[in-house]
């Protein structure tokens, strides 16, 4: 197969929730036929640019898994097939996405932020910002803004970075800016924000110092202020 053609199945495949060929998928009867893994697995050992298997494969696939939740095509479980076919993904790409050997340039703290337990996004930057040579802690989801807080006092990160994809959570981010302000770090660090619902406008409401559309705005911005 070519890298187009399996970058467009690994697409389907997220949409269909098929982890793997045992799988029936959504539209059901699509067992037998390589899933979400086999195929990643073809495409790293073909060569295939793994960061275009993550923006026009994996995204492009959540984002229409999106569109028929809103919709009321998907439900939940629909939602959750789709996050962990992803999710199989990413392990597998990690290693591909993560050049090794580069030289730390500095420490990158991040979290979902309290009531939140979306993590896809937060996983790519992660990964992308290891990838790019930073030392990632990666705090999880439904992190309390306290907890980050206090890992940015031990941890002196030169970066915090926060996700959340509610428009409920996201208010979620000024509290934790405010803790930090509280225990006079604030300025200590870069604050980054990203997840659909945020925007720029949101992070100068906020007193952000950036909000990001993707991963690679997050490593293009901290490159530029290294
Ligand atoms: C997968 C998914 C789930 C999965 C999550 C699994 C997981 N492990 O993450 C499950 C099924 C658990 C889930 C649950 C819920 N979900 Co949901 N979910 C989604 C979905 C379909 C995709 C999100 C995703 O992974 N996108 C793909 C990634 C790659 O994109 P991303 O997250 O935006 O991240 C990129 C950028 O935003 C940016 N970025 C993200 N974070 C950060 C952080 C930093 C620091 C930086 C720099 C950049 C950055 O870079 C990332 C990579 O490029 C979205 C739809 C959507 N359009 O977003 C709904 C969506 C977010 N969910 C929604 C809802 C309503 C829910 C539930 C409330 C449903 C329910 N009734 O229970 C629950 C809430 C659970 C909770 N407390 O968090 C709504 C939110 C609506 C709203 N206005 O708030 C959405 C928008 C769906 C919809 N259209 O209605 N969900």
């Amino acid at each position: 197969m070519e890298a187009k053609e399996l970058i467009e199945k690994i697409k389907e495949n997220v949409i269909q929730g098929r982890i793997n060929k045992e799988d029936e998928g959504f539209d059901e009867g699509l067992d037998g036929e390589p899933g979400t893994v086999e195929l990643i697995e073809e495409a790293i050992k073909t060569d295939v640019d793994a960061e275009q298997m993550v923006i026009n494969g994996l995204t492009a696939g959540m984002e229409i898994v999106g569109a028929r939740f809103e919709s009321g095509e998907y439900l939940i479980p629909d939602m959750l097939a789709s996050a962990e076919a992803v999710g199989a993904a990413m392990d597998l790409l990690a290693p591909h996405l993560e050049k090794s050997g580069v030289k730390s340039r500095g420490k990158f703290l991040i979290a979902t932020v309290k009531g939140d337990l979306h993590d896809i996004g937060k996983n790519i930057v992660s990964i992308m910002l290891k990838g790019a040579g930073y030392e990632v802690i990666d705090l999880g989801t439904d992190v309390p803004a306290e907890k980050i807080a206090e890992t940015a006092e031990q941890q002196k990160p030169k970066f915090v970075g926060l996700s959340a994809l509610l428009t409920t959570t996201m208010r979620e981010m000024e509290n934790v800016i405010n803790t930090l302000k509280d225990k006079g770090m604030r300025d200590d660090v870069k604050i980054l924000i990203g997840g659909a619902p945020t925007s720029r406008e949101f992070a100068e409401k906020i007193g952000a110092d950036v909000h990001c559309a993707d991963a690679f705005q997050a490593v293009e911005y901290t490159n530029s202020i290294n």
